[in-house]
């Protein structure tokens, strides 16, 4: 079934005159049908102009059948193929109408011209073909057509090409024998009078089209008076572009500047509805699967940070996750890194200097009581917005791709990523969270990290000591969908049972942190996997820390630690303090 051929079938069924515009794409085709004609005309002229080649066949039938189907994929409307003589003899109409038939074409219009056309206003080389092999074309054409609906119009150029009425009348009766369902009487006259009086004595056996070109101030209503079924403008679509076009480009390149032409222009918003973005978003919505669409992400950045240092000074006035690295707050470092790896629902926690948490694209969730509270409470403030895989991800640390890819990957429920690397030197942070495992770390071999199974026995900040720690918990953890569920469950749990008293290292239950509630959990016999890593990551917690994350961005991406020059040593800056102080512009944290 020909939805579309059917639909045309009902236009010329109807009473009126039946109104069509020409077109070559599918933006035109758009316009048409916005304007409120009945059909478009899948003009060869048109597609032949785009191309920026004459109208004479030049292009092959499958070009004109592309550009004709990229209009008929975007509108609703019946459209009708401009096939010039059919591309060839009857044996090429036979193909063509199978293969537009198939693209769901109405009609296709053949004119009895022979191959190759050459367009109807070009003088000389209007030489007609036969009657007899025309109609051939025309047997041809609805002997191949699949569905009864499909249209088959017969468009003699007699007046074009200069027999007269008689010639024209004596065409139109042969081709409406032959079978075909409409006929288009083509002039190149510069008024009407030809097409009146072919109408005056054809017979009506057949509903008759023109394509009023060069007699531009026929009225409708004239056309009508004569009983025109349908009226075509062919190519006024492609000529009002070619004009705005040109005095557009020719201003604009005068002027050297957008403004001078601005107002010519349609704004961006019309191209858009034009390309039907709202509806692209739609279908976004309700079907494309992002790899990780069933993970948010949390950043808890609701707390001050503290820090011995001039850090401190530059914390009195941003949360940590606002810090500016070289041009970009840390927080927006580590969204960008996270939406490429296909994690988009980042919800980060806010409360100190909270207005100052931004960026596009992200949710914010405000944990109000951020100044009685600890990072726990920050955490589960979010919990309405936890999907159905969570990451927690601290909000002063920055961390590699593969961290994150890794983590993805793994299979357990509650995971955390782990370092044992803080046992080489004497970090900054002296409230790291430690973590006493099931397997030591082989400590000075090499290991193959992936196919290292390990878990937490403790976790804390306090009750650990470094010498007994073997790993330090480096502020990313991964649960899946049970692991959330029993994260959720035992805070709960413990919400009741320790409103106001301490609840492992912690004085209240609001003031616990993470780590307490890991601490619950393993207790609770809830493995917590260890995932190692033993680089790939760093915190910010002294100025020291601020400037080498600066000197890592400095090429606006991080340096490479082996090919660094040594400016760029990130472990042993050249700069002085003064220097390297980025954030002077008050527009990056705003
Ligand atoms: C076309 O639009 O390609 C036509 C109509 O065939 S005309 O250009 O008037 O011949
Ligand atoms: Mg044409």
């Amino acid at each position: 079934m020909n939805l579309k051929a059917q639909e045309l079938r009902r236009l010329f069924a109807q009473p009126g005159i039946i109104q069509v515009a020409g077109a070559h794409n599918g933006l035109g085709a758009r316009l048409v049908e916005g304007a409120g004609f009945e059909a478009i005309w899948a003009s060869g002229l048109e597609i032949s102009a785009s191309y920026g080649v004459p109208d004479a066949n030049i292009l092959t039938m499958t070009e004109y059948l592309a550009a004709t189907s990229s209009i008929n994929e975007v509108t609703s409307l019946p459209v009708i193929a401009d096939c010039d003589t059919g591309y060839g003899n009857s044996s090429n109409v036979i193909r063509l109408v199978k293969k537009y038939e198939a693209a769901g074409i109405a009609a296709i219009c053949l004119e009895d011209k022979c191959f190759p056309k050459l367009n109807s206003f070009i003088a000389g080389n209007q030489e007609l073909a036969p009657v007899a092999e025309f109609v051939g074309k025309i047997l041809a054409a609805k002997n191949a057509q699949r569905s009864a609906d499909f249209m088959v119009i017969a468009r003699t150029e007699a007046l074009i090409a200069g027999f007269g009425l008689d010639e024209a009348w004596r065409r139109a009766e042969a081709y409406a024998n032959a079978g075909a369902d409409a006929l288009l009487i083509h002039s190149k006259a510069n008024n009407p009078g030809e097409i009146e009086a072919f109408m005056a004595g054809w017979n009506q056996s057949r509903p008759v089209i023109v394509v009023p070109t060069s007699y531009p101030q026929v009225t409708i209503e004239e056309l009508t008076a004569w009983g025109i079924k349908m009226v075509i403008y062919a190519n006024a679509g492609i000529r009002a572009a070619v004009q705005a076009m040109t005095q557009v480009l020719q201003s604009l390149r005068q002027a050297g500047s957008l403004k001078a032409v601005e107002p010519a222009l349609a704004p961006l918003s019309r191209i858009f509805e034009l390309q039907q973005m709202t509806r692209f978003r739609e279908d976004e919505k309700k079907y494309l699967r992002r790899s990780h669409d069933d993970f948010a992400v949390i950043i808890p950045a609701a707390g001050q940070t503290k820090s011995d240092d001039t850090l401190s000074q530059l914390l009195a006035e941003r949360p940590v996750a606002m810090l500016d690295l070289n041009g970009k707050p840390l927080l927006q470092r580590n969204v960008e890194c996270l939406r490429q790896q296909g994690l988009n629902n980042i919800v980060v926690v806010t409360g100190y200097k909270g207005d100052l948490i931004n960026l596009e694209g992200i949710t914010t969730v405000c944990n109000v009581e951020y100044q009685q509270s600890h990072i726990l409470h920050s955490i589960m403030t979010a919990q309405h917005h936890f999907a159905n895989q969570n990451l927690i991800i601290y909000s002063d640390i920055l961390f590699e791709a593969s961290i994150i890819q890794r983590l993805l990957a793994h299979p357990e429920d509650l995971v955390l990523v782990v370092d044992d690397s803080f046992a080489n030197f004497t970090p900054a942070n002296k409230n790291m969270d430690l973590v006493v495992a099931q397997a030591k770390p082989w400590a000075g071999k090499r290991r193959l990290l992936e196919h290292n199974h390990n878990q937490a026995v403790r976790i804390g900040q306090q009750t650990i000591r470094q010498e007994e720690a073997d790993y330090e918990f480096i502020g990313i953890a991964k649960i899946s969908e049970s692991g959330s569920r029993a994260l959720k469950s035992v805070y709960d749990d413990c919400a009741g049972r320790y409103r106001n008293r301490p609840f492992h290292e912690a004085p209240t239950f609001l003031q616990a942190s993470f780590t307490d509630l890991l601490q619950e959990m393993i207790e609770r016999g809830f493995p917590v996997t260890l995932m190692e890593v033993n680089s790939g990551w760093m915190e910010i917690q002294s100025f020291d820390d601020y400037r080498r994350a600066c000197r890592l961005f400095s090429n606006g991406r991080p340096a490479d630690h082996r090919n660094s020059g040594q400016h760029d040593n990130p472990l042993n800056p050249p700069v002085s303090q003064s220097s390297v102080i980025p954030w002077a512009e008050p527009r990056q944290c705003g």
